[in-house]
């Protein structure tokens, strides 16, 4: 049946394929050109107003270093966890609580590169707990509390450059692991480059993360010096394994392009953990001088501190035999994925015409055979042919990463055919295939790395949307597209733009953390050092050149709001505390001229901006979120004279606290410093 307009659909697809320069084969596959939503899809992805999506997704923001999160199957956006990018929104890393939240051994990092969203799990399914993620530049894994979308920890990975293939979980959370995408010479030494083959070594850090506030680096196994991509972690019968994807096993390092794609296969390395923890009981780590930084959030003053650490334990696999094998692979592998059995592991062979997949009872059968082909830095190479399961054969162009929906097929995203392959596991042959407009990276299924993926939606991720929007001048928007898999054929369902790259996702119904959402912070439990529980507690001090105010925000006004005796050359801190007790009343505090932010105060938070006048005048400040119908009388003046004014300090408070100070203040003793008080009369 072909009506004009079918003809003209599928003469645009053709069109748009070939002008996005993609290989003709996704558009081979496709029959329907760019429009390939199934008939009901609209109804499938129609979230009523007023009602709430299924699935919380956490979607990598790639490059703005931060997490999106949507709704599905909507594709809605509801918000962005900040993470290791300061954030204007949530003002993260902008005021003084947070920006320890940020320091590295490099000093503050403001602005990282995120891919990969893990969700903790307990017996290997998502446990709705925590969300780690790791920042790619300046290694690091950070945890975030899904009871209030917040970063409470950050961890530096030291001896490590690129940490890619991370922060992925064992099936208990015990350890995410970090691993260096790039090798480098340990302890920042100062080699020729072209010492590369002696001096450039990888690690792979296993991180214990099931303590909230004590992530700690485990131990970290020295590799060698090849590029570490991907990894997770086995299950069921290879629980306590762990996989790792390499490339350039050619240790090339110049032209990486063409240089690290000689070799036909190099390796995925098979890293028994628990033999790993073994050889550390029995002395076999070697305690080694590292500098990084773990950072952590007080759960009740709402302030990071840094801690600087200074030593790390290091395993040397050729000191703990049967800790790390080699799993030659085609060809340049980058995911590896393991299905919800345990037994197979996947790998994506972005150069690769077929997809490898492993056996882990074959791996363990050809270790107990000692099948091996020689060994590379100490380390037991296996015979391919001894651990291979089977192949997906034509599985389309650049396979990348594969998830399973639990009823024992996979789908794996195909890079340069642009499509998404649904394969059956056993007997690898493929199933169907979905075109993907364009590029995709990672997909991702809700659970679909874990034992019991919810296997209903898959969401592509891609890197290219060229005509699928509205264009935004020379940088178009990123892309997510979401599928029916809960049938045999896919159907497309939906496209909606996302904020940022993003390279991995995942996700969890709802219900695993909808109810246990956090409304507001207890301020009968705020142990800030400058919090003011009531609005009769705001003030004004001076210490040397530097001036405190204590401030409540509460609607619709500041106590104090008006301020004297500041002078030019002060270094001023402004201390808010939103001493609101219910949900989502959120204020905000802006003063004229402050180079470093604005505060965003959560209810029952404090929050600290510092702020340097730079001339003399009256400025005023203000709430910046949209709070009440009195919003905008929520302002007030802070006085800036010259140095050396005789201006006294004065802080005005409202009639109301006034009141309550009255009646407080045979109780209140007074502070050291010197110290107004209210009763702010006019001078
Ligand atoms: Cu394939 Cu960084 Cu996981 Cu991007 S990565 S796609
Ligand atoms: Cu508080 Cu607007």
């Amino acid at each position: 049946m072909t009506t004009p307009k079918h003809l003209r659909t599928l003469l645009l697809g053709a069109a748009t394929c070939a002008a996005a320069g993609l290989a003709f084969y996704a558009c081979s596959a496709t029959t329907g050109g760019a429009n390939l939503a199934s008939g009901d899809a609209a109804s499938k992805v129609y979230v009523p107003p007023g009602q709430y999506d299924q699935y919380y997704a956490f979607l990598s923001g790639g490059y703005n270093g931060q997490i999106g999160v949507y709704g599905l199957p909507s594709g809605r956006l509801l918000k962005f966890v900040s993470v290791f990018s300061q954030n204007p929104e949530t003002g993260w890393g902008y005021n003084e609580e947070t920006k320890p939240m940020l320091q590295t051994s490099f000093g503050s990092i403001p602005w990282d590169d995120t891919h990969h969203p893990e969700l903790s799990q307990t017996d290997g399914v998502p446990d709705g707990r925590w969300l780690f993620i790791n920042a790619n530049n300046t290694p690091r894994v950070a945890r975030v509390d899904l009871t209030t979308f917040e970063t409470t920890e950050i961890l530096q990975i030291p001896n490590s450059a690129g940490g890619h293939a991370s922060p992925f979980t064992t099936p208990d959370t015990k350890y995410i692991v970090s691993a260096t995408r790039f090798s480098v010479p340990m302890h920042n030494a100062d080699v020729a480059i072209s010492s590369y083959k002696q001096n450039f070594k990888g690690t792979v850090s296993f991180i214990r993360a099931d303590q909230p506030g004590r992530m700690d680096i485990a131990f970290q196994i020295l590799m060698p010096g090849y590029n570490y991509d991907l990894g997770h972690a086995g299950k069921g019968p290879s629980d306590g394994w762990f996989f790792f994807t390499t490339y350039n096993t050619e240790q090339a390092y110049e032209k990486l392009e063409l240089n690290a794609s000689q070799n036909d296969k190099d390796f995925m390395a098979a890293v028994n953990y628990r033999a790993a923890e073994q050889c550390i009981a029995q002395g076999k780590g070697k305690s080694v001088p590292a500098d990084y930084f773990h950072n952590v959030v007080d759960e009740k003053s709402h302030q990071a501190r840094s801690e600087r650490k200074t030593s790390v334990t290091t395993l040397d696999p050729t000191a703990c035999p049967g800790v790390v094998y080699f799993l030659p692979t085609p060809k340049s592998p980058h995911g590896v994925d393991v299905d919800p059995s345990g037994e197979y592991m996947v790998a994506g062979g972005k150069l690769a015409t077929v997809i490898p997949v492993h056996s882990f009872t074959k791996m363990q059968k050809a270790i107990a055979d000692k099948a091996f082909d020689g060994e590379e830095y100490g380390i037991p190479v296996l015979k391919y042919g001894a651990t291979i399961a089977g192949e997906v054969q034509k599985p389309g162009l650049g396979p990348l990463h594969t998830e399973f929906d639990g009823k024992g097929n996979a789908y794996t995203s195909m890079f340069i055919s642009s499509e998404i392959v649904k394969w059956k596991l056993g007997t690898w042959e493929v199933l169907d295939r979905m075109p993907v407009y364009y590029s995709v990276g990672h997909l991702m299924i809700p659970g679909g790395d874990s034992k019991k993926p919810w296997g209903q939606y898959v969401l592509s991720l891609n890197k290219i949307t060229k005509d699928r929007y509205l264009p935004t001048g020379p940088e178009l928007s990123q892309s997510a597209q979401l599928i029916d898999i809960s049938g045999n054929k896919m159907k497309m369902l939906l496209d909606f733009p996302t904020i940022g790259e993003p390279h991995y996702a995942q996700a969890l119904p709802a219900e695993l953390i909808r109810n246990k959402q956090v409304k507001f912070y207890r301020l009968a439990e705020n142990s800030h050092p400058s919090v003011v529980k009531a609005e009769s507690e705001g003030g004004i001090t001076r210490s040397g050149k530097r001036v405190d105010i204590k401030m409540a925000a509460i609607r619709s006004h500041f106590a104090p709001d008006n301020l004297e005796g500041v002078q030019l050359g002060d270094t001023v801190y402004f201390h808010v505390t939103n001493i609101e007790q219910d949900w989502d009343i959120v204020h905000g505090f802006a003063v004229q001229g402050a180079e470093n932010a604005e505060l965003i105060m959560a209810p029952g938070a404090t929050r600290t901006l510092k702020w340097v006048p730079k001339a003399t005048g009256v400025y005023p400040f203000y709430c910046t979120d949209f709070c009440s119908a009195l919003h905008q009388e929520m302002q007030g003046y802070v006085r800036v004279s010259p140095a050396g004014s005789n201006v006294a300090l004065m802080a005005n408070v409202s009639r109301k606290a006034q009141a309550q100070m009255a009646s407080a203040a045979a109780n209140r003793k007074d502070d050291s410093h010197e110290q107004h008080k209210p009763a702010g009369k006019e001078r």
